[in-house]
């Protein structure tokens, strides 16, 4: 099924930073859409949830250097 889910992402500063969030998230196999919200500190993300998972997702922003969390 596919999932709408938010991550928490401290430590995003600039679009740079979004960028890598695109970047590291990039080759996830299953992620269907991502928007990273710089001012708001989160990423929505929709994903088929055989494939992947939200904590894998923030594993995946976390490997970049962030500080990601799952919201809900
Ligand atoms: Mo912007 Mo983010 O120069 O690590 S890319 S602060």
């Amino acid at each position: 099924a596919t999932q709408t889910r938010i991550i928490n992402i401290d430590g995003m500063t600039c679009g740079g930073c979004v960028a890598s969030v695109h970047t590291t998230t990039g080759d996830i196999d299953g992620l269907d859409t991502m928007t990273v919200d710089l001012a708001d500190k989160l990423a929505t993300v929709t994903f088929d949830d055989s494939k992947t998972s939200a904590e894998a997702i923030a594993a995946a922003i976390e490997e970049a250097g962030f500080d990601a969390t799952v919201a809900n």
